[in-house]
């Protein structure tokens, strides 16, 4: 049996002795933790608390922006993801799209923030992957709200790790391919996290599916090496003229052609920035709001998830908190399709 790949941050010589402790929830800066939970759901912040849940998902928290190419912002997006208004009360939450109660069917806590800092990022970057192995750990289905989009590659490697030596294909719902070899000799910024899941070995690239890519970067050598890994892509174009839930059901297909669960990843940048303005690169011409809630549900229901996150909601670029609960919607969608299929 092989063993799992080496999650290279972890050998930083500048790494700490217990970087996960090392600051109280009251040290963290003022934008993490404590806030309220994610749909008022019971926190379970703690492997004390995690273990007595036994929840079937757990929300993380990951705000961190400091892989930001452009418009910084997206470290207040799990706080405003948190805080997005609904018209119901956790308790009673229905869904009409899936006819059910997500929370019946379901146990569902907040399981906090990993405990990032601003101003150390390659810390942040590991103390993610440690969350969501905790989370993972517990038997919990990880929904890590970003964030800028470097934290896949953790917050992936981590769910991969926990499924090994069984394997994850990837669904990854974005604008931007990122699979930049690096940004200005950072490797571990938020256009690199699919190519640093590939190039460690979490994933094969044949496994590696994007949905809704278009604009002008990455540049075609990035796309000459996403080919020789054997990634699978579909542009909007081919959205425009195959229709979305098509071209979905492909890349469900693509990316179980030897995996048996699926990571998805969902750049809110997706969605054109008439219906998620509140994002860090917005790129004209992406998918409806309806289009994306479809796909989730449309994946949810098809696939075993074993991990998710939701990223790049950056509130201090948002209109009337659109994009922040564009992004819960998109979390609710999961949770209740999950929640159909047990009922
Ligand atoms: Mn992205």
């Amino acid at each position: 049996m092989n063993d799992p790949p080496d999650f290279r941050l972890e050998h930083s010589e500048l790494r700490g002795d217990d970087e996960f402790g090392e600051f109280s929830t009251i040290d963290l800066p003022y934008y993490s933790d404590w806030h309220g939970s994610f749909e008022k759901l019971p926190w379970a912040t703690d492997d004390g608390s995690l273990a007595q849940a036994r929840a079937d998902v757990a929300i993380v928290g990951a705000p961190f922006d400091e892989g930001v190419s452009s418009r910084p912002g997206a470290r207040f997006g799990p706080r405003a993801i948190r805080m997005a208004p609904t018209t119901w009360g956790s308790d009673s939450a229905w869904s009409i799209q899936l006819d059910t109660e997500p929370y019946t069917h379901l146990t569902v806590v907040d399981a906090g923030d990993a405990p990032i800092v601003p101003t150390r990022p390659e810390r942040s970057l590991r103390v993610i992957h440690q969350k969501v192995s905790q989370v993972a750990s517990h038997g919990a289905i990880p929904i890590v709200l970003g964030g800028d989009h470097s934290i896949t590659y953790p917050s992936g490697a981590a769910v991969a790790r926990h499924v090994w030596p069984r394997s994850v294909g990837v669904l990854h719902f974005d604008a931007h391919a990122d699979t930049g070899a690096d940004q200005w000799g950072n490797l571990y910024a938020h256009g690199q996290p699919m190519r640093r899941l590939i190039e460690e070995g979490w994933v094969a690239g044949r496994n590696f599916v994007q949905v809704g890519l278009r604009g002008y970067w990455p540049d075609r050598e990035t796309f000459a090496w996403m080919r020789e890994q054997g990634f699978r892509w579909h542009t909007m174009v081919e959205i425009e003229e195959r229709g979305a839930e098509a071209v979905v059901a492909d890349g469900i297909a693509e990316a179980l052609d030897g995996p048996d669960r699926i990571y998805l990843s969902v750049d809110i940048d997706v969605v054109d920035p008439g219906m998620a303005p509140g994002t860090g690169t917005p790129e004209s011409g992406g998918l409806l709001a309806r289009e994306l809630l479809r796909a989730v549900r449309q994946i949810v229901g098809a696939v075993e998830l074993a991990g998710m996150d939701v990223v790049e909601v950056s509130p201090p670029y948002d209109t009337s908190e659109i994009t922040a609960i564009l992004a819960h919607r998109v979390v609710m969608e999961a949770i209740a399709a999950l929640a159909a299929k047990r009922a």
